[in-house]
């Protein structure tokens, strides 16, 4: 997937100028321009664009190669390069309250931002829909792609609300809410659908009648990649530091539901459950301390490790078992990208 980086790279001027080409950027004050192109550099740069690069490998993967053109794989990276630019990254920032992303400070803390922010990503979310049109608005496809984005949004916009509601505060002193169950519904909701069913249902636009293909199995494959990108991300919150992941976990300090905090409540005794109620969900950075140091004690690194092996194995299963060889290559490969932290 990886492989065309650079293909996919060469793309992205193409992106910027035709997004600059509407009518609504031309006939307007020249420092709209210039706003806009500075927002969308700083957003866009610097991520691994795992969900961007997972549409032309679709696209390769799914395509019948009597059929493969050049041309098709170029729009593709050209769509992959509009998914990157979807702002909600630069929202999910100002919920959590992060300091940083992609080794840069979050876009809502720049100098000159604050809660302007919400208008940017707004602004940067029409950026993506407009190239949208400007490139599909004739195909005959359009609405269908339009709807699956919307689709999309719902869905994770449903899981960001599930996401931020859900966390706990020593005021609320509640945990009935953090259940595996509760997990799995957010992460398919806020990550399942954008980062994998989007890409790949996206990507089948361009394939030769790839509309008329049955994708329920792909679409419940794509979400349970959602459930392992999503516990790989609480994964590094916790154990990565920022240098590796670019950006300063806040998980803990924003009482999430993690896949950690709920699994340490299935295996503590009562006097570390007390613990965990009055440390958790603060920003102190001793009780933070304490905290870890609770996931230290009943080794949730190694439950975790057990447990993503066992979830890539069941997937993998399932990967193998569909009907066509490029289904499953492109599955096996995303699965790839995920073991080596790579999406
Ligand atoms: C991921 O949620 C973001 C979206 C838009 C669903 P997160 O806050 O768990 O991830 P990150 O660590 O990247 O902020
Ligand atoms: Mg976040
Ligand atoms: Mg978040």
């Amino acid at each position: 997937m990886y492989q065309n980086k650079q293909k996919f790279d060469q793309v992205l001027p193409e992106v910027m100028d035709t997004l600059m080409s509407s009518p609504k950027f031309q006939n307007q004050l020249p420092e709209v321009g210039n706003w806009v192109k500075k927002l969308l550099n700083y957003t866009m740069d610097g991520g691994k664009q795992g969900r961007g690069l997972a549409v032309p490998f679709a696209y390769h993967k799914m395509e019948d190669p009597e059929y493969f053109t050049e041309e098709k794989m170029h729009t593709a990276r050209f769509l992959g390069w509009s998914l990157e630019m979807a702002s909600l990254l630069a929202i999910d920032d100002i919920i959590d309250v992060s300091t940083t992303r992609r080794g840069k400070p979050c876009w809502y803390l720049q100098p000159d931002v604050g809660n302007s922010a919400i208008n940017d990503c707004f602004l940067i979310y029409h950026c993506f829909m407009e190239l949208i049109e400007l490139k599909f608005g004739k195909e005959p496809f359009y609405a269908d792609l339009v709807k699956l984005i919307n689709e999309t949004v719902l869905y994770t916009t449903i899981g960001e609300y599930l996401d931020y509601s859900s966390g706990y505060t020593k005021e609320k002193n509640n945990l009935d809410g953090f259940t595996m169950e509760r997990f799995n519904s957010i992460a398919v909701q806020k990550t399942g659908y954008y980062s994998f069913r989007l890409p790949l249902l996206s990507a089948l636009f361009l394939v030769k009648n790839g509309q008329e293909r049955d994708t329920t199995e792909l679409s419940s494959i794509s979400l349970e990649f959602g459930k392992i990108l999503q516990f790989q991300n609480d994964y590094k919150d916790i154990y990565w530091d920022e240098g590796s992941s670019g950006k300063a976990g806040t998980d803990i300090q924003e009482g999430k539901l993690s896949w950690f905090a709920v699994t340490a409540l299935e295996r503590c005794n009562e006097a570390q459950r007390s613990m965990f109620k009055e440390y958790y969900g603060s920003k102190d950075p001793e009780h933070v301390k304490r905290i870890k140091q609770l996931y230290d004690e009943l080794q949730i690194d190694k439950v975790y490790k057990k447990f993503e092996n066992s979830v890539y194995e069941n997937l993998e299963r399932r990967i193998r078992a569909l009907p066509r060889k490029g289904e499953t290559d492109f599955f096996l490969e995303i699965m790839e990208a995920c073991r080596n932290q790579d999406y």
